[in-house]
């Protein structure tokens, strides 16, 4: 089987891929689609792949600025779990967390989800008492969530300086078993090669330039490939959520700022866990070609700029280094940052908007890439119903006016 392999990957190599299948098609933009949705991230591509599965529409088209994942599902740091706070996050995440458990099955693509789990560790008895409220709502809502004293840290986790003496001692922790890392690629490649085999159009290098009304319902996008006409259209653009509003006319209660993440060179298997710390700020997880991810706060700045910078890293690695003595060594590969595009509360968008027949799919902060498949799934259905799918009801943007706000804040894990 080996030997195959070997041989495959030589003659592959040689012959330049040449015959090699596309994974998906790059067809010329239709003047008219019945849905278009703007954003080819995992969360646009998922959305369209459940439209046409599960909706049975058959003309549909995600158009996409750059090139697919090439947004924040690319520059994640792959960590999914569903130990968020209230019910109607609980029932969004977990609702995803599921899907991903059978979503290479359901894809027929491996997207590498290793459920190794998640530590969110507690420094001071604000975090302990913060996460042991959260892990209670956790159970109550059927989410596998527990608490590790400092030995049972140390213990799931041996790398962890459990002793009492550093700046932040580890006073516990929670654990969801069944958290853990993906491969972000794969997920936007899956999902895109799946919508593709349903019949839909992706096109890259494809940017909205304007959204096109009539009497207040939308009527078509232009891009710089031209005009596309749809009379429902989806915008699932996450950083660019604002931009893309203000083309149709509405505002959004959204900051975008850049959140920053770091990977090390390679080294041999030493953490099979993911490991995050809101106090010191930092989060890291090994991925399979050895790097160690690590991931820092949001920029205390708003900003379009996609770009790393040394101070976060300086900070960053302080906290790491910390938790983890061993890593001090460790040589740092390359850094980058993506734009998050973050709700007064933490909570993402899913919904309708303003101007009748476009629909939004935005907010998700820090913290999208473990909702991609339920995102997705939700959001199709209140595409294609009109109506939002009960699981994203209470996230839709009236929130801002009503006061029905889901803070998450805590859950989030990640300094805002
Ligand atoms: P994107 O992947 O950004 O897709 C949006 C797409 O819209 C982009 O490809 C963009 O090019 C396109 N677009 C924008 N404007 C236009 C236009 N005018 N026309 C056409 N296309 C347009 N979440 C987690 O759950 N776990 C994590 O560990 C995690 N770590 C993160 C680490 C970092 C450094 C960052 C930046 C984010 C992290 N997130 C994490 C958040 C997560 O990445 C996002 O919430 C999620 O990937 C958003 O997916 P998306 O498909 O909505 O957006
Ligand atoms: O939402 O779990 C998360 C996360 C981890 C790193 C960035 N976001």
């Amino acid at each position: 089987m080996q030997k195959y392999s070997i041989f495959s990957l030589a003659r592959n190599a040689l012959s330049r891929h040449e015959n090699w299948r596309e994974a998906w098609r790059s067809p010329e933009p239709k003047p008219e689609y019945d849905v278009v949705i703007v954003g080819g991230g995992g969360h646009g591509l998922a959305t369209a792949y459940y439209l046409a599965k599960e909706h049975g529409l058959k003309n549909i088209a995600v158009v996409e600025k750059g090139w697919l994942g090439g947004g924040n599902t690319g520059r994640n740091t792959t960590i999914v779990r569903s130990n968020y706070l209230w019910d109607e996050s609980a029932g969004l995440y977990e609702h995803s967390l599921k899907l991903w458990e059978g979503l290479s099955q359901t894809l027929n693509f491996n997207v590498m989800f290793s459920q190794r789990g998640v530590l969110n560790l507690a420094h001071n008895l604000h975090d302990l008492r913060e996460l042991s409220r959260r892990i209670n709502a956790n159970r109550l809502n059927g989410v596998d969530s527990e608490i590790l004293s400092t030995a049972e840290v140390k213990e799931f986790c041996p790398l962890i300086d459990c002793s009492p003496d550093i700046r932040y001692p580890v006073l516990g922790a929670s654990l969801q078993r069944r958290g853990g890392v993906a491969r972000h690629d794969a997920v936007a490649w899956g999902f895109a090669r799946a919508a593709d085999a349903l019949g839909v159009d992706i096109i890259q290098n494809c940017e909205v330039t304007g959204i096109l009304r009539k009497e207040g319902h939308v009527e078509g996008i232009e891009t710089t490939r031209g005009v596309i006409k749809a009379k429902k259209i989806g915008i699932v653009t996450a950083g660019h959520s604002s931009v893309l509003a203000a083309m149709a006319g509405f505002r959004l209660p959204i900051e975008s700022h850049p959140l920053q993440a770091l990977v090390s060179e390679p080294v041999k298997p030493i953490l099979d866990t993911v490991v995050m710390s809101n106090a010191v700020h930092a989060y890291i997880s090994q991925s399979d070609k050895g790097e160690m991810v690590i991931g820092a706060g949001i920029d205390s700045y708003i900003s379009y700029s996609q770009r790393g910078g040394f101070d976060v890293v300086e900070e960053t690695l302080q906290a790491v280094v910390e938790l983890f003595p061993m890593l001090s060594r460790l040589r740092m590969l390359r850094q980058w940052g993506g734009i998050v595009d973050v709700c007064p509360d933490a909570s993402p968008i899913i919904g309708r908007t303003p101007v009748e027949g476009l629909f939004i799919n935005c907010g998700w902060g820090t913290g999208g890439f473990k909702a991609t498949p339920g995102s997705g799934n939700v959001f199709a259905h209140t595409i294609a119903k009109g109506e939002p799918h009960p699981l994203n009801a209470p996230f839709s943007l009236d929130r801002f006016s009503t006061g029905a706000l889901v803070d998450e804040h805590g859950a989030a894990a990640v300094a805002h």
